[in-house]
Parts: structure tokens; C-alpha cells; sequence
């Protein structure tokens, strides 16, 4: 399998789908390219493996198939190698992380905007918008109840790393980045984020990377 991702500092759905891609515990080859920028516009114009995805990250290659898009990359992966690798086995569990991981898909657009994913920044923003501020409280609302409700078997949002955790680590390194206060419980969640290995891989290659994206350095 081949993944195709987005620089590691910037690109939170390139994160999601990477994540995905270990907790599989499959091989695959990983090819970072630069989103954003004139090199971007002149791969998604000439290098067939990006074409398939209307120029967007990340983008699995499996033989013939290809998945572009992080869910589907994750689901695609399940199927493969069996949903408990990444739902819970509780109906009820499973039914609660998998509207979770939609609503990380389809949602929290204010969030995304005005924190982008920059995970070797720190900065102390002066204010919110009261859109980002009603999209943080919703997300730790929803971190306090899996964990309260099924965070029993360890310290990720529904016990076991999985894909809830998969699709909300990259709001981890924003609310790291930006500062945002939480309440111990959300410390502790994100300190088990923060510290697992894969985390540590991808922010450690993201510290290292070069390429600056001013657009989202400027927003912050
Ligand atoms: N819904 C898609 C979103 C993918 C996405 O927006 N990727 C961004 C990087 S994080 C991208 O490729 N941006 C480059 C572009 O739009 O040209 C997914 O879940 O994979």
C-alpha cells in the first residue's frame, strides 16, 4: 500500500489517514508532497497518483483501489483488517464514536479555520470567535462522556486507541498550539495522544519539515 499525505505540520486530514494507516498494522509506503503553493498546483497537474482525488490529501493506493479520502481511508482499512481494530466491540460504544468521527468529518468548520493544524507552533491566542468557542466546548463535552461512559480500559476516548482518537489527535495539536485551556480530564486525554509513539513519529518529522505555509501561519 502506498499513502499519499500532505506536509506533516500542516495537514490534519493527512495525520487522520496516516493514523489509520498504523493502526491497520499493515506495511505501506508513505510519500509526503507539499500542499499549497505552486509546486502543489503543478503535482496535482501532473503526477497521476494525486489525480484521483481532486487534489486533496491523504490518498491510499492499494493495488488498484484507491481511497481518497480519510474516513473512507479508515473504513477501507476496517474492512480489511476487521472493525475492531478500530470501533468499539459495545454496540452502543460503537454507535457513539462512530457519530463522533462524522462529526469530526463534517463539522466543526469555525474550529478548523481560525486554529489550523500547526503543530510545531505555540502560540497564546488573545480570543475566539463564539462559533470556535461553542465548537471546543462541544468537543470536550463529548470527550467527558466517552470518557466517562467508556474510557474504562484505558486512557483514549473509548478505552483502547481506535478511531475516535484517530479523528479528533489533530485537535490535540491545536489546542496545544493555541493554548486553549481544558479541564484535567482533557489534560490527561491529551497527554495520552500527545505521548503515544505514532504521535511522537509524526510531530517529531513535522518539527523537522522546512516547507512554511504563510497562509496558515497568518491566521494565528
Ligand atoms: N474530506 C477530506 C479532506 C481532505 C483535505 O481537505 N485535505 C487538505 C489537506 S489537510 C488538502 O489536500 N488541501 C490541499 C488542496 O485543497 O489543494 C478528507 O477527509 O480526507
Amino acid at each position: 500500500m502506498k499513502l499519499i499525505i500532505g506536509n506533516k505540520n500542516y495537514s490534519s486530514w493527512s495525520l487522520r489517514g496516516w493514523l489509520a494507516a498504523k493502526q491497520s498494522g499493515l506495511h505501506f509506503d508513505e510519500l509526503t508532497v507539499p500542499i499549497m503553493g505552486e509546486e502543489w498546483d503543478r503535482l496535482k497537474h501532473d503526477m497521476g497518483e494525486v489525480q484521483p482525488s481532486s487534489g486533496k490529501v491523504p490518498i491510499l493506493w492499494d493495488g488498484d483501489a484507491v481511497v481518497w479520502d480519510s474516513l473512507a481511508i479508515l473504513e477501507y482499512l476496517a474492512d480489511k483488517v476487521g472493525r475492531e481494530r478500530f470501533w468499539p466491540r459495545d454496540e452502543a460504544a460503537r454507535a457513539m464514536a462512530r457519530a463522533m468521527v462524522a462529526e469530526m468529518h463534517s463539522g466543526y468548520v469555525a474550529l478548523r479555520k481560525e486554529m489550523p493544524m500547526n503543530i510545531r507552533r505555540r502560540v497564546d491566542l488573545p480570543g475566539v470567535s463564539d462559533q470556535t468557542r461553542h465548537d471546543i466546548v462541544r468537543i470536550l463535552t463529548l470527550w467527558a462522556e466517552a470518557r466517562a461512559r467508556y474510557g474504562n480500559a484505558g486512557p483514549y476516548l473509548f478505552g483502547t486507541f481506535g478511531a475516535a482518537d484517530i479523528f479528533y489527535a489533530p485537535v490535540v495539536t491545536r489546542f496545544a498550539t493555541y493554548g486553549i485551556a481544558v479541564p484535567g480530564f482533557a489534560q490527561a486525554y491529551m497527554q495520552a495522544i500527545t505521548e503515544h509513539d505514532w504521535m511522537r513519529e509524526w510531530t517529531g518529522a513535522a518539527e523537522d519539515e522546512q516547507w512554511v505555509i504563510e497562509q496558515y501561519e497568518q491566521i494565528a
